[in-house]
Parts: structure tokens; C-alpha cells; sequence
């Protein structure tokens, strides 16, 4: 590590970032200057000595990642990259929160530059930031398997800071629970432990023992007492973080005592201010207390920001020398400096589409088992192809058969391995959905994470952040409708397609058959967004059509699938399991002398994206009488089938029978299509 001494310059630049925090949010009127005024120390001390970051290239490969978890205190980290260089300067502090400032209220990934990942829901980036570390070392174990500890080129750590709220969020639990198991010991997290949130003394609902309950996790545990006046003990601090440097193997989780909004001398330690401008008198004494000139605003004496610049220069010498470790290995590696740079390019290998299995028409094959077996298929040309199941492997078909479980070095488990390619997340979709997440923003690798449809109501608040960073992450929900049968209502997804559909940027895929799910896959790796495939528990025919293969087709989210001999007069849209109804039904209405075209919908988020002429030419305007079926609320269907049209659909809450049963008692059949059809012809 390069050397670093605190001197009274560092002492200043803390100080100024304490009187940014404070400007910046007395300039828009709104945020939360308190936890950032008295986090800057805590914020400084990594940035500026810690973490392993080259400013000039916030996107280097070997860089530590920083999260910060209380992401309501976005001024903790913009303040740091104004200081450390960035590209954020004062005019953007003097624009926060404004529109298009390029430092919005919360941190956005991909919006600012040394932002890793958008956090402010309070406990994902905690969640996050564990995949990061698991992703972390499943590259490593990839490309560099033989390295020891510390020593790859692949190994740098993941620094989280989270406030009591991110500890209090269930998500963090559940991924702090697999952190401590998996033994991840690249992880370390700093606990803003200021007492305090938005209701005041977190004493009215938080008064665990949060490091017994993270040594129970499996962490290393440790805290830091603050100054006799309230503010961080940065000496302390800094020896905690030395201290953790010698943990090697388990996660990290350091508790820091200190007063939020320190020193406000009428409102430091208050949940006022947390989330409100401290107005103009209390910044002009908090000002006076800390030694500046209360009569400045956004004011930075030029020797301290050259001095917090020179992080840039170490920055751009521990680069250096790690390219020099990277030629090494990739002198010593030939095919794997070949894979990295596939990897970082983001390709899939060439002849990939020939390893996709095609499944025989005639045969029954639940969608979830065609998923299955192409899930298995790509692993074999995939190496970055890894994920699991919260603990419904065996019923979402997303076990990686000859894979190895991703366990740490001293599991017993049978084939553990440290960058297996299966991950158990355990029953912890919210946690599975957050990691899915840290694991995409690696960048390099490909992760699938399963459980039941009804259930991504768990995960929904990392499905939406994955949505809104735009992560290419594919979720593997089965068992997607009534037809899943005995289990009942409280496993029978009835809103939960339109409920996904609802959210921006999620393409939600639910094929009709087993080669539209070997297609949708292809599709799917094909694109760099998050996907829901959503798949049948129950066995579905595999279609008489050579469409459901056309990834030209399928890819366009809606096509024909079957059409009558003549011009149609009627159409039918479905989805999933409804395909072979709606044929079934089309065939009938056929032979009756109503020539009747049928539409599979494999994602209407795709077939959105496509051209008017191509909507028109699959959903021609002068045929109105239509009819849409799907085993759920019927919901958006309205738009496609408009004002004469009709859906056959399920508005209520389904029930403990056979799949069969249930589709004939809820109307979800031919002989529903056909009565609508017919009624409006
Ligand atoms: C999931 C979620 N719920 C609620 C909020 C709204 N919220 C923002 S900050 C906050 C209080 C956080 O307290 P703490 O983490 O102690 O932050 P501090 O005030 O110490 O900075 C709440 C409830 C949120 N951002 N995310
Ligand atoms: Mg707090």
C-alpha cells in the first residue's frame, strides 16, 4: 500500500468536506447534510488511504468497490469523489439534487462516475455489495484459481458504509447471513452507529446487540469509540481497519459510535438533522465551531484540494503496477487472458447458439425443464455462466448438474468449491435478488437466480434496482400460474405478471413452449437487461411450429403462430401455457367458418419495442374481435385486445386442486375463447 501519514491537511479537507455537506443541501433547500457531515472522516480515510481506486479510471478492473448503503447520504461519497478527482467539482455540489446535475439526491449507477452500484433503499446496498464480494471471487476462481490470497490480480475488496437503517432492513440480514457463511473476507462494512434515524433515538425500535448478532452471522466484529466530543476516532478507526487487513477469512463488520450532524451545536444528534437543510444560522455557527469563516459557502482553500488530489497520482501508480501483474499473469495464462478479454468484452463465444438444445414436437416438456436442460447446455460453453436457487433447485431446474457449489475453502459439503458455479442462496429471495444484482455489476459474469413466480413479490425492491441500473441478470420463475395445482393460492400467481410488467425495463418472458424457452434463453443472453422468465410447473406440448425456434420471432416479444387458410377475421393473443388453448381454440373456430389467427406473447416489453408497421402486420387494426387468454388478471390485455375485445383471464385468488380442475373451474379454456369469439363475431 502506498504510504499515507494524517497531517493537519487531511484534518482541514475533513472539515471542508463537513462544510460541503452542509452547503450543498443549504444551497437546494432539501437532503440530508447530518449523517454526511459527520461520516466525512469515515468516507476520507478510504478513499484517500484504503481503498485500492485510481480516480482517473473509475472503471479499472482491479479497483476495490466502494458501497454506500445509507444512500440518502449520497453527499458522503459525491463529496469524496469531488475530492479525490473524480470529474466532480463545485459546480456540481452547487447543482445537487437539481435536474441534471450530475449528483441526483441518491446514488445512481451509470449517472456518476465512481458510483458503483444506486442505492437508498435502505439494506440492498449492504445485500449488494455481497454479491459483489461472492462475484468477486468466482472471477478470481475462474481466471486465477492457483493465486494465493491477496495476491491475484483478481483479488480487491469490497468496502461497504450502512447506517442503522440499512441494519435493520430484513434484506440485510438475509445477505449478511450468507456473507457469513460463505466466509467472504473481502467484504469489510462500517457501521454508521449514530443512534439516531428519521423518528430521532433509534432506541424507540433498535436496541439489539447488532456485533453479537454478526459474530453469530460468522463475521470478524470490532468497534471504534468516538472522540470524548462526538466526533469519529479516526486514529481508532484507521487501527480497526488495520486490524482487519490480518482477518483472511470471513467478512468484516466494524462498528463506529459517533454523533450525526456533528458539531451543529443545536441540532447534532437530532433526527431533524438528518433530512433537512440546517438553515442559514446553524450552518454560520456550525461553521464557527469547526474554524471557517461562516461568511463562505462551498469555499476550499486551494492547497487542500491539491493535497486530496494526489490521490489521483497514487491512484494511477498502484494501476500501473497492477497492469504489470496482469501482463504477468496473462503471460503465464494464455487462455485465460483470452477468456478475460471475451469476458470484458462482454461476447458470447462464437457457434454459441449450437450448444441450445431443440426439443422434438409431440413430446410433453414442462417450460421449467426445458429451462433446465438449456441452463445445462449453456453452462457447458458459458464458463461465466453460474447461479442457483433460493433453495427450490430442484423445482426451478437451475442447478448446474456438473457444476460445484460456490462454498468456502473449508466446507464439507460434497463438491464445494469456492468458485463453484451453483449458489445456494438459501430462502432468501430479497438477498438472492440484491446479489444477482452485486454480481452483474461485476461485469464480467452471467448470474440466473430462481424461485417460484409467486414469490418474486419477495424480491421485487432488488428486481426493480436491477431494473432501473439496467443489470442483465435473468430471474427463473416457475411454477407461473394455477397450473402449478395442489399447492393452492397462496403459490398461485394470479396478479404477479402484470405486476412485474409494471415495472420499467424488466422484460417479463413467459414462453409458450420448450423451444420458445430455449429461444427466449438465447435471446436472453443475447441482450444486457434483466429479464423474468416465467415458466410452467405443469408439462406443456411442444408446438407443431417451426416459429417458437425463430429468434428473429421470438425476440420481437409477439408473432403469428398459427394462422387459418384464409384472411382471419378474429385473433387471439396468449401467453405460456395458454398457447396450445389458444390454438386449440383457433383450430375449432376454424372449422366453424371463423378463420381465426393465434399470437403467442412471449414478452410484451419486447414486442413494445418494435416497429408500428410490425405491431399492425401481427395485430392488424381492422380485426377487433379479439381475445386475449392468460391464466392471471387480465389487467394490460385490455390495451391489445381494445374496446370490442375480451379477456379470458382469472380476477380472484385460485385454489388447492389439480391444475386440470382448476383451469376447467376458472374458465381458463378453448371452449372460454371460443364463446368470446364467437359472441363478438
Ligand atoms: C427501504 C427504505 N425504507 C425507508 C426509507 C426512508 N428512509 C431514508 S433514511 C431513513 C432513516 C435511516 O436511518 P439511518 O440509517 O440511521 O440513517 P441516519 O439518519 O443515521 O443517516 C429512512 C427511514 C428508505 N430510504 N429505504
Ligand atoms: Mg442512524
Amino acid at each position: 500500500m502506498t504510504e499515507f501519514n494524517w497531517t493537519k491537511l487531511d484534518d482541514q479537507a475533513v472539515t471542508t468536506a463537513r462544510a460541503l455537506a452542509m452547503d450543498s443541501v443549504q444551497k437546494v433547500g432539501n437532503g440530508h447534510p447530518g449523517t454526511a457531515m459527520s461520516l466525512a472522516p469515515m468516507a476520507y480515510l478510504l478513499f484517500q488511504k484504503w481503498l485500492r481506486h485510481d480516480p482517473s479510471d473509475p472503471n479499472w478492473i482491479g479497483r476495490d468497490r466502494f458501497v454506500l448503503s445509507n444512500g440518502h447520504s449520497s453527499l458522503t461519497l459525491y463529496i469524496q469523489l469531488y475530492l479525490s478527482g473524480y470529474g466532480i467539482e463545485l459546480e456540481d455540489l452547487k447543482s445537487f439534487r437539481t435536474w441534471e446535475s450530475k449528483l441526483p439526491g441518491h446514488p445512481e449507477f451509470g449517472h456518476t462516475a465512481g458510483v458503483e452500484t444506486t442505492t437508498g433503499p435502505l439494506g440492498t446496498g449492504i445485500a449488494t455489495a455481497v454479491g459483489m464480494a461472492m462475484d468477486t471471487r468466482y472471477i478470481r476462481g475462474l481466471l486465477d484459481p492457483q493465486a494465493p490470497t491477496g495476491t491475484s490480480p483478481f483479488d480487491h475488496r469490497i468496502w461497504v458504509i450502512a447506517g442503522d437503517g440499512c441494519l435493520q432492513e430484513g434484506v440485510s440480514a438475509e445477505a449478511s447471513s450468507l456473507a457469513g457463511h460463505q466466509k467472504l473476507n473481502n467484504l469489510v462494512m462500517l457501521y454508521d452507529d449514530n443512534h439516531i434515524s428519521i423518528e430521532g433515538d433509534t432506541a424507540v425500535s433498535f436496541t439489539e446487540d447488532v456485533l453479537g448478532r454478526y459474530s453469530a452471522y460468522g463475521w470478524n466484529v470490532d468497534h471504534v469509540d468516538m472522540n470524548p466530543d462526538g466526533s469519529i476516532n479516526i486514529t481508532a478507526l484507521d487501527q480497526a481497519i488495520a486490524r482487519t487487513m490480518q482477518v483472511t477469512d470471513r467478512p468484516t463488520l466494524i462498528r463506529v459510535r459517533n454523533i450525526i450532524g456533528w458539531p451543529a451545536p443545536k441540532l447534532q444528534n437530532t433526527g431533524k438533522i438528518h433530512g433537512s437543510a440546517l438553515g442559514d444560522e446553524e450552518v454560520a455557527t456550525t461553521k464557527v465551531v469547526l474554524g471557517l469563516d461562516p461568511a463562505k459557502s462551498f469555499d476550499v482553500p486551494k492547497e487542500v484540494i491539491a493535497h486530496t488530489r494526489e490521490v489521483v497520482n497514487r491512484g494511477k501508480e498502484i494501476h500501473s503496477a497492477w497492469d504489470t501483474k496482469l501482463e504477468n499473469w496473462r503471460s503465464g495464462n494464455p487462455d485465460k487472458s483470452v477468456l478475460l478479454n471475451r469476458l470484458i468484452s462482454g461476447q458470447l463465444p462464437a457457434g454459441f447458439e449450437k450448444a441450445i438444445p431443440k426439443f422434438e414436437v409431440g413430446k410433453e416438456i414442462a417450460t421449467r425443464k426445458a429451462s433446465g436442460d438449456v441452463i445445462n447446455a449453456i453452462a457447458q460453453v458459458l464458463p461465466e455462466f453460474w447461479g442457483g436457487s433460493a433453495d427450490l433447485g430442484d423445482s426451478n431446474l437451475t442447478t448446474i448438474e456438473e457444476g460445484n457449489s460456490f462454498l468456502p475453502a473449508d466446507s464439507k459439503m460434497p463438491h464445494a468449491s469456492t468458485s463453484g458455479r451453483i449458489i445456494h442462496f438459501g430462502i432468501r429471495e430479497f438477498a438472492m435478488g440484491s446479489i444477482m444484482n452485486g454480481i452483474a455489476l461485476g461485469g464480467l459474469s452471467r448470474t440466473f437466480g430462481g424461485t417460484f413466480l409467486v414469490f418474486s413479490d419477495f424480491m421485487r425492491g432488488a428486481v426493480r434496482l436491477a431494473a432501473l441500473m439496467n443489470l442483465p441478470v435473468t430471474y427463473v420463475w416457475t411454477h407461473d400460474s394455477i397450473g402449478l395445482g395442489e399447492d393452492g393460492p397462496t403459490h398461485q400467481p394470479i396478479e404477479h405478471l402484470w405486476a412485474l410488467r409494471a415495472i420499467p425495463n424488466l422484460a417479463v418472458v413467459r414462453p409458450a413452449d420448450a423451444n420458445e424457452t430455449a429461444a427466449a434463453w438465447q435471446i436472453v443472453l443475447n441482450r444486457k437487461s434483466p429479464v423474468g422468465l416465467c415458466l410452467s410447473r405443469q408439462n406443456l406440448p411442444v408446438l407443431d411450429s417451426q416459429a417458437t425456434s425463430d429468434l428473429a420471432k421470438v425476440g420481437k416479444g409477439a408473432y403469428v403462430i398459427q394462422e387459418p387458410s384464409v384472411a382471419p377475421t378474429a385473433l387471439i393473443l396468449a401467453t405460456g401455457s395458454e398457447v396450445a388453448i389458444a390454438i386449440d381454440a383457433a383450430t375449432q373456430l376454424d372449422a366453424a367458418g371463423i378463420p381465426t389467427r393465434v399470437v403467442s406473447v412471449p414478452c410484451l416489453e419486447w414486442f413494445e419495442e418494435q416497429s408500428d408497421a410490425y405491431k399492425n402486420e401481427v395485430l392488424p387494426p381492422e380485426i377487433t374481435n379479439r381475445v386475449s387468454i392468460e391464466a392471471g388478471i387480465a389487467q394490460g390485455w385490455w390495451k391489445y385486445v381494445g374496446t370490442n375485445g375480451q379477456c379470458v383471464s382469472i380476477e380472484h385468488f385460485g385454489a388447492s386442486a389439480s391444475a386440470p380442475k382448476l383451469y376447467e373451474e376458472f374458465g381458463i379454456t378453448a371452449q372460454a375463447v371460443v364463446n368470446c369469439i364467437k359472441s363478438s363475431n
